[in-house]
């Protein structure tokens, strides 16, 4: 059953309000990319505004994230300034059943993996439309690259059965430039047998600074799907 853009965005919002709401004053939550963990963001924001929630500080996974916080008004800090994450809450392009992700497609995956990975609990936010059984059936796993290493990493890739693609910004004018000023691989395996070993094995190859593959990090898969016409958690 196809779902309409309206009803995808509803399911994004219900589950980045249901995220945010187990978020507790005083609490170092780690702020993802992506269109639903805006929700979520946003609505710190009302919760805070509201007083229903006071002295949180928020660490931002991307420029992106910095200006959603800054625009709804939880005060920003860097890892420097904190010596714990206790919530992180951050989308997803795919989730397999064992909450193995593919994440990235906001080119924002490095520093995702380090906050997400640094939080008490991760709180992932996606519709249903996420979920496979397979992983990378339905979305490439994104590499950032030293810009000096694109060709070297991509004949690397090709080695491992990889079809890499170097990824154009919307304009297609050029590439897509990270926060850290690199560039990005999508890169589509028929099969991925073993994501802890291929997260390993691309992360080994010199010039690749992060992929997209999050294994064993994810603690709570918040999922907004259709029941019976009606959107649930
Ligand atoms: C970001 O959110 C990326 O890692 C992921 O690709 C994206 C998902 O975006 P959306 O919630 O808009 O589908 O964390």
């Amino acid at each position: 059953m196809t779902i309409s853009p309206e009803a995808i965005k509803q399911l994004k919002q219900e589950v980045g309000i249901a995220a945010a709401r187990r978020v507790k004053s005083g609490m170092v939550v780690g702020l993802g990319t992506g269109s639903t963990t805006a929700f979520a963001i946003a609505e710190l924001g009302a919760r805070l505004a509201g007083g229903e929630l006071k002295d949180i500080v928020g660490i931002p996974t991307s420029f992106q994230a910095s200006v959603l916080g800054k625009k709804y008004g939880i005060p920003l800090r860097t890892l420097d300034d904190v010596d714990r994450i206790d919530i992180a809450i951050d989308g997803a392009d795919e989730v397999d059943p064992a909450k193995t992700l593919i994440k990235g497609g906001g080119a924002a995956h490095t520093r995702e993996k380090v906050i997400d990975s640094l939080a008490g609990l991760f709180i992932v936010v996606v519709d249903e439309s996420k979920l496979v059984d397979k992983l990378g059936s339905t979305f490439a796993v994104p590499v950032e690259v030293l810009p000096m290493a694109i060709a070297p990493v991509t004949r690397a890739v090709e080695k491992l059965g990889g079809k890499p693609e170097l990824r154009m910004g919307i304009k297609k004018d050029g590439p897509v430039i990270t926060d850290q000023g690199n560039m990005v691989l999508d890169v589509t395996f028929d099969n991925i047998p073993d994501a802890a070993e291929l997260e390993k094995t691309l992360n080994n190859i010199p010039g690749v600074l992060e992929n997209g593959l999050f294994v064993g990090v994810a603690d709570l898969i918040l999922v907004g799907e259709f029941k019976d016409g009606n959107p649930i958690i």
